[in-house]
């Protein structure tokens, strides 16, 4: 069979591109060539070229693996995402991506060759959230990260994220180029806020002599990205390949919905994301907010007490109605934590988290939600049960799910089945838990991680008592049956 490579003689219900991918020259470098970049913002670029052209299409750099560069590169660059709603089934080639780079496998001054480039004008980033290297406690840099222990010693030779743009940047302003706006598309509050702190504490150990012009030219918009794409199976290749009727090494599966809300703030202009949808606003912390404690609060502790009720998926999950009842609890304890926003009906919005997570055909499963729980727990779980706490309302669904991921962390299944706790902290958590075996051993050993549970909450006899009852729960009968006690309350 031979390989999608071009995007005529494909059947008649494909969707492709609606312009000539050949006509446009490259305005973006991304950072992080992954299944959500291919599923988001390389869609509304798509649909941008498509309503307006403009050279606007992307050199995509994989950081550390070169998988996605062999599987587009043969396929100059095209690749199928089927968008699968619950009643809808959409197949669309995109041809948005110009060029896959992997820095680590010899592309490395290809990558920096793009990055210094007068044409590259914004450079889009999703590298998850613990690929920044960011020590949330300072804003500044984690210099025990490996990627930027790294870029501090070499930042001529850098490998991450921060020690790239900023020789990106180094490279501009030596040679007079105006710089490029950078547009973090990670699920982290204030992201861009988040990427300027880190880029200009980079800058001050490195580059000082470029910190106030960072400060001063660069543009750092927050974004809000929002759509649900597992990592794909081999199931999506062969769903590609049926589909076009040539093979797809690099086909993604995604949901229908998809939301982009982004601060309108690009220095050298910017391709019209709106014609696929994106929503530019002036302040995008409400919307990042309600994403992040709605969706992705909902969707760890989801995760957690699914995956340890024996729920593969999350549509499995909600197919329990215990579960199904403590998501939807959740949800509203996540949305009273909220300020109003005007245009969104909180109400309406978990109605359709709900029906979402629902989706019968998207195969998304709780085990990757559940890794990385300590870069996203304070920002999904810690942040609303501070305000929960402030405001007086119920905290008990928070501390439920706080206290899932923490039984999430002992690496093991209430059949005595052991998993590999997916985590960048693991090693540290693994030396804390070794030797604790009731509750409050284990909330204590937690909560007392350096850097990540807000003092208020640590200090909290009620959370804490929350936390401790719920997993005391778990710990001496099961999940399934905490589960189930829980949504009896
Ligand atoms: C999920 C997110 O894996 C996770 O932690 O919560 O990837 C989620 O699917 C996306 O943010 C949806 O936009």
């Amino acid at each position: 069979m031979t390989r999608l490579s071009r995007i005529d003689h494909l059947p008649g219900d494909v969707r492709v591109p609606a312009y000539d991918p050949a006509a446009h020259g490259e305005g973006i470098v991304h950072l992080g060539l992954g299944a959500f970049h291919k599923a988001h913002q390389a869609v509304y670029s798509d649909d941008a070229l498509a309503a307006s052209g403009g050279d606007w299409r992307i050199v995509g750099v994989s950081l550390r693996s070169s998988g996605a560069v062999d599987e587009l590169t043969p396929q100059n660059g095209l690749y199928t995402v089927i968008a699968a709603g619950a009643d809808s089934h959409e197949v669309r080639v995109i041809g948005a991506l110009s060029r896959a780079l992997a820095h680590a496998h010899g592309d490395a001054p290809a990558v920096n060759a793009a990055l210094a480039a007068p044409q590259t004008r914004t450079v889009t980033v999703t590298v998850t959230e613990k690929g920044y290297g960011l020590d949330r406690a300072s804003g500044g840099v984690d210099t025990a990260h490996p990627a930027i222990a790294h870029d501090l010693e070499h930042p001529d030779a850098p490998v991450g994220v921060a020690g790239l743009i900023l020789r990106g940047l180094k490279q501009r302003h030596a040679a007079g180029i105006a710089p490029f706006t950078v547009l973090c598309c990670d699920n982290l509050p204030g992201n861009g806020k988040l990427l300027r702190g880190l880029i200009l504490d980079l800058a001050a150990r490195t580059a000082p002599e470029l910190r106030d012009w960072i400060a001063a030219e660069v543009a750092f918009p927050s974004s809000m990205v929002d759509r649900i794409t597992p990592a794909p199976g081999p199931d999506v290749r062969e769903a590609a390949e049926r589909a076009l009727g040539a093979e797809d090494h690099a086909a993604v599966q995604t949901e229908a919905f998809s939301q982009w809300v982004i601060e309108d703030r690009f220095t050298g202009g910017r391709p019209e994301w709106e014609a696929g949808g994106a929503l530019f606003v002036t302040d995008v912390a409400p919307y990042e907010r309600m994403k992040l404690r709605m969706l992705n609060g909902t969707h760890s502790m989801l995760a957690y007490a699914g995956f340890h009720s024996g729920k593969r998926y999350v549509r499995d999950v909600m197919r329990d109605a215990d579960l199904a009842a403590l998501v939807r609890r959740h949800l509203s304890a996540a949305a009273a934590t909220l300020d109003p926003l005007p245009g969104i009906d909180f109400e309406a919005y978990a109605a359709e988290l709900a029906a979402r997570f629902e989706n019968p055909n998207l195969a998304h499963q709780t085990y990757q939600i559940a890794m990385d729980g300590t870069e996203k727990v304070p920002q999904r779980l810690f942040a609303p049960a501070l305000d929960a706490l402030e405001r007086g309302q119920p905290t008990r669904p928070f501390a439920f799910a706080v206290a899932a991921w923490l039984r999430h962390c002992l690496a093991r299944k209430d059949d005595g089945e052991v998993y590999e706790l997916q985590d960048p902290r693991a090693g540290e958590i693994a030396t804390r838990l070794s030797a604790q075996e009731d509750a409050p051993a284990i909330v204590a050993a937690m909560f007392d991680l350096p850097g990540l549970v807000p003092d208020v909450l640590r200090q909290s006899d009620r959370f804490r008592d929350e936390v401790t009852t719920v997993l005391d729960a778990m710990l001496q009968g099961s999940v399934a049956g905490a589960v189930a006690r829980e949504a009896a309350l």
